[in-house]
């Protein structure tokens, strides 16, 4: 079997790869944890450069599991010091790949534990996701910043601030591993009903 790999970066939605059968994508702020979520599912630090300087991700990446998955890592939104210019080339790279990428299949977007009321940038791309049709799962990453005691209450008061279904939300560490079983099998489900709905439409 062979090992996770980067795939490639693209700058614009045309650079995306065709042969992509369908492909899971990461969102959320700058700096909420997105390269450390993805570093895990590929079992594999080195792969996914770690930014330190928020919003210097501003390509698309594509990475393939050793299961053969496509995961990919979106340029966040909410960083302070990128400008403007620069802000809303982002946004439309985003937008256009959520809109019209028809290999997306479902959508991750993250939430820091510690900012658990999300941001209006947050409530706006999750609006926008679920206007596009996808899928999404909520995660809620850097939970080891928390006390084990707020961990679930911190759960509960992100889903009721998204208008989220309780119990939706899972909670993640990069740090401790914590959720990623929860997280990976979240995935799994998701990619298996979608696969089931496909598969009934062409019978
Ligand atoms: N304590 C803690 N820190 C984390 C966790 N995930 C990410 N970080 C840190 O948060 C910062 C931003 O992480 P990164 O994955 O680059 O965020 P991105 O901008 O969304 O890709 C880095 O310094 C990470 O080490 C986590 O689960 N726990
Ligand atoms: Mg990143």
């Amino acid at each position: 079997m062979s090992g996770p790999t980067f795939i490639i970066s693209a700058a614009k939605l045309s650079q995306c790869p065709p042969e992509i059968e369908r492909e899971v994508a990461v969102i959320g702020r700058s700096n909420v944890g997105k390269s450390s979520l993805l570093a895990q599912l590929l079992g594999q630090q080195s792969l996914v450069r770690r930014s330190r300087t928020p919003g210097r991700t501003q390509l698309i990446n594509y990475f393939k599991t050793s299961e053969g998955d496509t995961l990919v890592d979106l340029p966040g939104y909410g960083f302070a010091d990128v400008p403007n210019q620069v802000k809303a080339g982002l946004e439309h790279l985003v937008e256009s790949y959520l809109r019209e990428r028809d290999q997306l299949a479902l959508v991750l977007l993250l939430i820091d534990a510690r900012r658990a009321k999300g941001s209006d940038d947050d409530r706006a791309h999750l609006a926008f996701v679920q206007h596009c049709g996808r899928r999404v799962i909520v995660i809620v990453t850097k939970i080891d910043r928390l006390a084990k005691a707020k961990r679930k209450p911190t759960l509960r008061e992100v889903e009721k601030s998204l208008d989220l279904p309780a119990g939706s939300a899972i909670g993640f560490s990069a740090e401790t591993g914590d959720g990623l079983g929860a997280v990976r099998k979240a995935i799994q489900d998701a990619l298996r009903t979608i696969g089931d709905s496909a598969a009934q439409e062409e019978e």
